[in-house]
């Protein structure tokens, strides 16, 4: 008899893990990169296929007994290769991080100059942030938006970059609520002779389906998570429309120039990764057949429309809002805007007051902070997840009613529990997993 039939089940654990289901399934989710995934890809991230390692690529392993997962690597691969339109894809990175990780590796030596979106204007940690290993590895600068507009300038983008030559030009945020013009920073690229990466971790689901500027013709390589719009497991993933040879002449032991995509397999593995998650993976593989399917178009169609509806619902009631909306499933909020009626009113105390009454977000820093990273003056909120639940237009002005009340009542905990009742009541309407 097998020795795990002997394993006490760990009731630590499991109860801890039923308390959080509870806690996503009563509160309002509103944290811009999270989202629920269907009850398959969960179990397929639970799935035997832990057990395996498969170093390597489908059909090409260090490890023998790979011909199951090597069926469910390439299914991946293809469903997400039609998803975007690319013809090329590795799906192993395990998180956004590590995928943007691979493409430095395989695009960059120590000491390159990288130019990215400011982390503090809503840019993201792996484009150079100094904390991180793309700022410290490599020499980061950084193109950001406007004090009036809230917008990104590109002819400012291009006069920084015609200056500072980056050897790699990043797109893509994790707080900008805009669309991106991907084919005028490719001529920027170009005009420096840069590659031009695009990290699409936010709207990922967005532009999938039609919804946004396709990145692809434009971007020479394009990296997303797949749990945020696109609605995965936690992961990350790299595609190219177009392969080519990669322009800094590492060749092959035959002297030929090696492609793109083989440098970028690479910096996958072995450069940053050892074995793939394959339950990941086979999760991963689910999700990009659901998002292929109608029933995610109409539910990305609608993240944009919720979110469209809620910025208006926030502005009505005061709320600025940076860059004035939204064309994606996010918005950055300057709470400061509400100061008068509201004095002394910070992210934080925003995060940790709403929380009371079961609604996340999460803090943000506003382009030109006057505050730290740990306190701001912002919050971000996002559509994804409320979406997913079925929610509609009219079901994100009750939300931000719901937000008002709470932070016009930050101090008067009685009222907030009273929101916290509506909302646990309410949130039985939209059940998650039955
Ligand atoms: N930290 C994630 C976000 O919340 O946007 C991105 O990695």
């Amino acid at each position: 008899m097998s020795t795990l039939t002997s394993v006490e089940r760990d009731t630590t654990i499991f109860d801890l893990i039923n308390r959080e289901k509870h806690r996503q399934e009563s509160g309002i989710e509103l944290i811009a990169s999270e989202n629920f995934t269907s009850r398959q890809v969960m179990e397929a991230a639970g799935s035997v296929l832990t057990n395996k390692y498969a170093e390597g690529l489908p059909g090409k392993r260090y490890y023998g007994g790979c011909e199951v997962v090597d069926e469910i690597e390439q299914i991946a691969i293809d469903r997400l290769k039609e998803l975007f339109g690319a013809t090329w894809a590795n799906v192993q990175p395990h998180s956004g991080a590590q995928a943007n990780t691979a493409v430095f590796l395989a695009c960059l030596n120590p000491g390159d100059k990288i130019m990215g979106f400011n982390l503090s204007h809503g840019g993201h940690l792996t484009h150079g942030s100094p904390v991180n290993i793309s700022g410290k590895y490599f020499k980061p600068i950084f193109y950001g938006v406007e004090a009036e507009t809230g917008l990104i300038d590109w002819d400012k983008v291009e006069e920084t970059a015609v200056r500072e030559r980056p050897k790699l030009l990043i797109c893509g945020a994790s707080a900008y609520s805009r669309d991106w013009d991907y084919a005028r920073l490719r001529s920027i690229a170009d005009q420096v002779g840069a590659l031009l990466m695009a990290d699409i971790a936010h709207p990922a689901g967005l532009i999938a389906k039609g919804l946004l500027n396709d990145p692809f013709d434009h971007c020479h390589i394009v990296t997303t998570t797949t749990h945020k719009t696109l609605r995965g497991p936690r992961g990350g993933v790299i595609m190219m429309r177009n392969d080519f040879e990669n322009p800094f002449g590492i060749t092959t032991p035959k002297g030929q120039l090696r492609t793109m995509s083989s440098l970028l397999d690479s910096g996958v593995f072995p450069g940053t990764q050892g074995g793939p998650l394959e339950h990941i993976i086979a999760a991963k593989a689910i999700a990009f057949g659901e998002a292929l399917s109608e029933g995610y178009y109409n539910y990305a169609v609608q993240v944009k429309k919720n979110a469209q509806a809620m910025a208006k619902a926030f502005v009505d009631k005061g709320y600025g809002i940076i860059s004035g909306g939204t064309d994606n499933h996010l918005m950055l909020i300057d709470l400061r805007t509400k100061n008068g009626q509201n004095p002394g009113l910070t992210g934080k105390l925003a995060e940790n007051t709403l929380i009371k009454a079961d609604i996340t977000i999460n803090k943000n820093m506003v382009p030109f902070d006057d505050k730290s990273p740990m306190i701001t003056s912002g919050i971000r909120v996002g559509t994804a997840a409320v979406t997913t639940r079925g929610m509609v237009e009219t079901d994100m002005e009750r939300i931000v009613d719901f937000i008002d009340t709470v932070l016009v009542n930050h101090d008067q905990d009685a009222k907030i529990a009273a929101v916290k009742g509506e909302i646990n009541n309410w949130m039985k309407q939209f059940p998650l997993y039955l």
